[in-house]
């Protein structure tokens, strides 16, 4: 029995990539349904895919789920990343009945107003001004190639799956400080063109706070962790996590942030 929602924010698929978890999201897809699904970008590596062209039968499913889904009456709605740009050209128009937009404005059942966009476009702010050139989205990046190796080992035994990127991230200070930086700038860049909150992606670090007033969501990715944004009916921004034997929801979060 699928869990319903209003809406849904998934992004960061890789599809085309070794370290997309296409086959993990397909079963999440099974047990989750939404009013709205946001793409919130780099869905397909078309960046990889130019030097690595591949593209397995699990990827194909996600895109086919995803097509069906606006089909049968899911207002699935695609922002392009910075994997996945050349979609940008598209902006305006739709691929199989789901709407390409280079951004969205979500509004809340309590009527607050949040922009929806992949993050990329700060990616300019964040260096600005720091050392992060030492340390930026390159490096980080990279950091999550090793795991589509190691996974493949694990997967074959039986064995969940592991994100050694994640953890060394989350010990390295350059990692900390760029995805502090991200997160403060986004919520930034959304607070001065008016918005309450921003939901975005690019950084594959999902996490939901407030910052200086703002809310700040980030949904995660599907090449390490396996997470989406969900919003209940009544409001109720959830952080979901795909586990083996059932989809993992969050704690409420944003009615609580937002009440505080
Ligand atoms: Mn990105």
């Amino acid at each position: 029995m699928a869990t319903r929602f209003r809406s849904l924010w998934l992004s960061d698929v890789h599809l085309g990539t070794g370290a997309c978890r296409a086959t993990e999201l397909l079963d999440f897809l099974d047990q989750v349904q939404a009013e709205r699904i946001y793409l919130v970008g780099d869905i397909v590596d078309l960046e990889r895919m130019k030097s690595r062209p591949r593209f397995p039968d699990a990827h194909m499913a996600v895109v086919s789920r995803l097509i069906a889904l606006a089909d049968r009456g899911t207002e699935v709605l695609f922002i392009p990343g910075n994997h996945d740009y050349e979609f940008r050209d598209l902006a305006g128009s739709d691929i199989c009945g789901i709407p390409v937009l280079l951004e969205a404005v979500h509004e809340t059942p309590a009527g607050d107003r949040w922009l929806v966009m992949h993050g990329d476009v700060l990616d300019g702010r964040i260096r600005k001004g720091t050392n992060l050139e030492k340390f930026g989205a390159a490096a980080y990046f990279l950091l999550t190639e090793a795991d589509a190796l190691i996974n493949r080992f694990r997967r074959s035994l039986g064995q969940d799956y592991y994100s050694m990127s994640a953890g060394l991230k989350a010990r390295l200070s350059g990692a900390r400080e760029y995805v502090k930086r991200f997160e403060t700038i986004a919520a930034a860049y959304a607070g001065e063109r008016g918005y309450d909150g921003v939901v975005c992606g690019h950084i594959h670090k999902p996490g939901v706070r407030m910052i200086d007033g703002v809310l700040y969501a980030n949904d995660g990715d599907w090449v390490e962790h396996g997470t989406a944004l969900a919003e209940t009916a009544s409001g109720d921004l959830k952080l979901l996590g795909w586990r083996r034997d059932a989809v993992q929801i969050g704690d409420t979060v944003a009615s609580e942030l937002l009440a505080a």
